[in-house]
């Protein structure tokens, strides 16, 4: 079965798609900044990341082919006329890029960039254009060998020669479109659809008058090094004090395993109500109890300077603990999975359980 994803990065208005078929996975345009997100989320849906493709050298972020090859060994794979290097895979027209038992395939989509490429899924159902056509729009070819008469070729010849209901994913959106089709673009993009000739598209291409993306200074050449950073230190911090795991939800959470065995190095901090913690599933010895309620008034009873693992009854009131004490300047803070009801299951240590 399979399994398709449109992820958001709002800083840049990328879209960032997960793609999978039979446990192995592949990423379109993933975000430096939000690797860690399409980690969690691969994870989750136990998948393995076997490759990360991008559509071109972006101007406006870096990517995080890199950065996710380095944490889950997946290849990185782009167009061979983008000049990248370090790549594991350079594509050319026509190249296949397996996922478990489907593919898509790479077509030469230049214009916005030289090396744009898009991906068409194998039974043309779905393509992912990157910048080349947009919904409603189309990539600028003002930078980065942009021509727009190649543009022109490129949508008309390997885009709108698709199906009319293969569904289309760019790589931006900037007014919150999320998907449209070969159909729709061809008689409504107002660049490229309908009665416009190459002249027309030229003409107004010239003139887009638009400013330079902000991060190009920096995400062209980290992009050319498929997003590698120019210096360690500009690598994502990780928290040091145990071996926390980020949800897709966004929260940073600690295994109860490791909290039985590292009781006395952190501070334990239970949100249940006062009746909970001594009714049939205890509480976590030493733990501090302070109900979610009256957290914000008395967060100045934990200390900042160690840890604070968040537990209630199933996980969910303590991950708003967690975003409170975030609010409040704590930073060395964890939910525990699963909560008492695990800790519980799994017979880690508990006082005060009344039957
Ligand atoms: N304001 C954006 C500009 C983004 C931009 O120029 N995007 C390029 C794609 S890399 C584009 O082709 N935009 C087309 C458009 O805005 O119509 C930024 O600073 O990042
Ligand atoms: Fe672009």
């Amino acid at each position: 079965m399979l399994i398709f994803r449109q992820m958001f990065d709002p800083p840049s208005c990328t879209y960032t798609y997960l793609l999978a078929d039979s446990g192995q996975a592949l990423l379109i345009d993933p975000v430096f900044e939000q690797a860690r997100r399409e980690e969690a989320l691969l994870t989750e849906l136990g998948l393995r990341l076997v490759a990360t493709l991008e559509t071109h050298v972006h101007a406006d972020h870096v990517t995080g082919a890199w950065l996710l090859r380095r944490r889950l060994g997946s290849q990185i794979a782009l167009g061979d006329a983008g000049g990248a290097q370090g790549a594991d895979r350079l594509l050319a027209h026509g190249d296949r890029v397996p996922f478990g038992t489907r593919h898509l395939q790479a077509r030469a989509t230049p214009g916005h960039t030289n090396g744009c490429l898009t991906y068409v899924l194998d039974d043309e159902s779905m393509a992912f254009t990157g910048d080349a056509l947009l919904i409603r729009g189309c990539g600028r070819t003002d930078f980065q060998q942009g021509d727009a008469l190649a543009l022109y070729r490129s949508v008309h010849e390997q885009i709108f020669t698709l199906p009319d209901a293969c569904l289309l994913y760019p790589a931006h959106d900037y007014n919150g479109f999320t998907v449209t089709s070969v159909g729709e673009e061809r008689r409504f993009n107002p660049r490229l659809g309908g009665q416009v000739s190459r002249e027309d598209f030229a003409a107004a291409m010239r003139n887009l008058r638009l400013a330079h993306p902000k991060q190009m200074d920096v995400a062209v050449p980290a992009n050319l090094r498929c997003g590698q950073p120019a210096q360690e230190q500009a690598l994502p911090p990780e928290p040091a004090w145990g071996p926390l795991t980020f949800t897709f939800a966004g929260m940073w959470e600690i295994q109860p395993q490791w909290l039985e065995e590292h009781l006395g190095a952190v501070q334990v901090l239970d949100v249940r109500e006062q009746e909970e913690c001594c009714g049939p599933l205890g509480h976590i010895p030493g733990a501090v109890q302070i109900p979610l309620g009256q957290l914000p008034a008395r967060a100045a009873e934990l200390d900042q300077a160690r840890p604070v693992v968040a537990v209630c009854r199933s996980g969910s009131r303590s991950a708003q603990a967690v975003v409170l004490l975030r609010q409040a300047g704590f930073d060395k803070l964890a939910n525990l999975a699963g909560g008492m009801l695990r800790w519980q299951a799994e017979r880690h240590p508990v006082e005060d359980a009344r039957t």
